[in-house]
Parts: C-alpha cells; sequence; structure tokens
C-alpha cells in the first residue's frame, strides 16, 4: 500500500467528491449534511457520558406526543436546530418535539431552498438503561415561493432529496442517501471524523429476522397474526423458523436488518390504529434508505414513499426491509385483511 495515501475517506471527502451528482445544488446539500454531521457528533458526545451527566431523568417537559422528554432528548433537539439553523440552506424544520414548523429568521427564510423534517433522538425511553438510540433526517427542497410554509412538508417522500440516520451504539455510526445509493460512515472517536465504513449498503433481498411487538399480539390485524405464525412455522427449505429479535428502538432494529436482513413491522393496532410510527420523520426517511438499498417499505398494503402527508405528526403503519419478507407479509395483510388499512390521521 503506498505509505503516502490515507486509507480513509471522510464523510467530507465523501459529500464532495459526489458533488457532481446535484447539478443543480451548488454545494448548498452538501453544507447541510455536513452541519447535521456537526449536531450528530455534539449529541453522540453527550449519548455516551448520558449516565455521567445529570443529563439522565426527565426533563420536567412532555413533549407533543405527550411522552416525558428526556433531558437528552431537548438537548438534541436544540442541537439539530441550531446546526440546521446556522448552515444558511435550511429555512424551516420540523421536529418529533416540537408541535409546529420552525421557520428560521433573517433571509435564510426566504432564500433558504431546504425543510428538514427530524426526530433527533428516537428510542429516548432506552436512554437509561443504555440501548442504542438515534435520530433520523429527511431533506425536502422548498417548493413555496418566499417563505416555507407546511404544505414544503407534507411532500410525499417520493419528493426527499435526501434522508437519513445516526445511530448511537457500540459504535456511532451516520447513514444516509441523497437517492445515489446508500452509504454508511462510522465515527473514529480519535480524529473526531465520520468515516465510510460501509460503502453502498444493500439489504439482502430476504433474511431470518423478523422484528415487532410481540406484546401487542392480540391487538395485531389478521393478516400480521398470520404472518408471524408463518415465521414461526418449520420451513428447511425457506429456514424457518425466522429468530424474533425486537429492541425497542427504531433505529437500532433497522440498522440490524440493513445489515443481516430481516423485517421490521409496527402494524396498527386499536391503541394504535395507524401504528404508532411518524410517516414525516421516520417512515418516509427510512423508506428513501431502504429503497435505495434494494429493499421495501409499506403501509402493508400501499408504498410508504407514496402516501400524501396530511399532517406533520401523522402516524402511518409500517412493514420495512427485505423486499422478498415485505412482500411476503403484504400478500399475508392483502388476503387476510377485509378492510384496508386506512392511513388517515
Ligand atoms: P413499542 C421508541 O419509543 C419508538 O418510537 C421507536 O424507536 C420504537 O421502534 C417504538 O417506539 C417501540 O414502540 O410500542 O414497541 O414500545
Amino acid at each position: 500500500m503506498n505509505r503516502f495515501k490515507r486509507n480513509v475517506t471522510t464523510l467530507g471527502e465523501f459529500i464532495i467528491e459526489r458533488q457532481a451528482d446535484f447539478p443543480w445544488a451548488k454545494g448548498e446539500l452538501s453544507r447541510l449534511l455536513l452541519d447535521i454531521a456537526i449536531a450528530a457528533k455534539i449529541v453522540n458526545r453527550e449519548v455516551n457520558k448520558a449516565g455521567l451527566a445529570d443529563i439522565l431523568g426527565g426533563a420536567e417537559n412532555v413533549n407533543v406526543q405527550g411522552e416525558d422528554q428526556m433531558k437528552l432528548d431537548v438537548f438534541a433537539n436544540e442541537q439539530f436546530i441550531a446546526a440546521l439553523n446556522s448552515t444558511g440552506e435550511c429555512c424551516a424544520i420540523a421536529s418529533e418535539e416540537n408541535e409546529d414548523m420552525l421557520e428560521f429568521a433573517g433571509p435564510v427564510a426566504t432564500q433558504g431552498k431546504y425543510v428538514v423534517a427530524f426526530d433527533p433522538l428516537d428510542g429516548s425511553s432506552n436512554i437509561d438503561v443504555n440501548v442504542s438510540i438515534g435520530t433520523i433526517f429527511s431533506i425536502y427542497r422548498k417548493r413555496s415561493i418566499g417563505n416555507a410554509t407546511l404544505e414544503d412538508f407534507l411532500q410525499p417522500g417520493t419528493e426527499q432529496v435526501a434522508a437519513g440516520y445516526v445511530i448511537y451504539g457500540s459504535s456511532t455510526m451516520l447513514v444516509y442517501t441523497t437517492g445515489h445509493g446508500v452509504n454508511g460512515f462510522t465515527l473514529d472517536p480519535s480524529i473526531g471524523e465520520f468515516c465510510l465504513s460501509h460503502p453502498d449498503m444493500k439489504i439482502p433481498k430476504t433474511g431470518g429476522i423478523y422484528s415487532l411487538n410481540q406484546g401487542n399480539y392480540n391487538a395485531f390485524p389478521q393478516g400480521v397474526k398470520e404472518y408471524i405464525k408463518y415465521c414461526q412455522d418449520k420451513d428447511k427449505a425457506t429456514n424457518r423458523p425466522y429468530s424474533l429479535r425486537y429492541i425497542g428502538s427504531l433505529v437500532a432494529d433497522f440498522h440490524r436488518n440493513m445489515i443481516k436482513g430481516g423485517i421490521f413491522i409496527y402494524p396498527p393496532t386499536e391503541k394504535s390504529p395507524n401504528g404508532k410510527l411518524r410517516l414525516l420523520y421516520e417512515c418516509n426517511p427510512l423508506a428513501m434508505i431502504i429503497e435505495q438499498a434494494g429493499g421495501k417499505a409499506t403501509t402493508g398494503t400501499q408504498r410508504i414513499v407514496e402516501v400524501k402527508p396530511t399532517s406533520l405528526h401523522q402516524r402511518v403503519p409500517l412493514f420495512i426491509g427485505s423486499e422478498d419478507m415485505v412482500n411476503q407479509a403484504e400478500q399475508m395483510m392483502l388476503e387476510f385483511n377485509s378492510e384496508k388499512s386506512s392511513v388517515t390521521e
């Protein structure tokens, strides 16, 4: 190996090399992605010492979801908002932690070309038990003339210009797509850089892992119950029974399936007729990533990225992962569920 050639590609180098993919975006999208990465490094630093700092425990606030806001949630939300505000490219954001969209002040409000929807710290209930958690983000071009409007956030997932997630786990990774494949970068704390570790990620076409909260079994639609039985049946030819793995942290369950193959399902239940997960900043970005990696993402009856959003915090059922496994689950939803699973609020 040439001793004068570095064998790592940093996120910054990679984004600049790939700038040619976007003749229309003279570096703005690159700047946006790099600022998101900076916020991720700052959040990572706090996540890694959450057990030490007094950052654990409820922040005495409750977010729009009615969930206790852990202090790290609030911290992460503030870091990503500050990072996106500093880019000069993002004019407004929508966050799981904020009831309404937030428009940035000054000239960027009208000159900024992008809006970003994000979940700053998904799976935060796992923070104090040291389980992997994550950030998920989705980037759209602003369509409105002048200031951003709610409509700019209610574009279908097919209109995303970029999507990604950060997983704060045994290592910290940033995985993103701009519609030209999926690439994963692992944070090297010794140099404070995300380095290309998983080029051109592809999810296996099938897998041996199914991931859902079995505790809700009695509330699942019949099609999901039938699919669970299918996963548990013994069949050598299709390597069944599959293994049930459920971390309870979406990004961690999703990332495991990206690497090993598998399916993650958050179905409709009586308590949550449209499932629990949010279309704008959880399902759509992960759906863009999985499709770019050769997988599939549906509501059980409709392609996730084709759902027309109607509100910022809209929920949809989510079947996502290896193409063959999602097809099988969808087939059972079609066969055993007479009523279509609706995707209204
Ligand atoms: P349940 C975490 O609270 C989260 O939003 C996702 O990260 C995770 O996939 C899901 O909820 C787990 O929900 O109902 O199985 O505990």
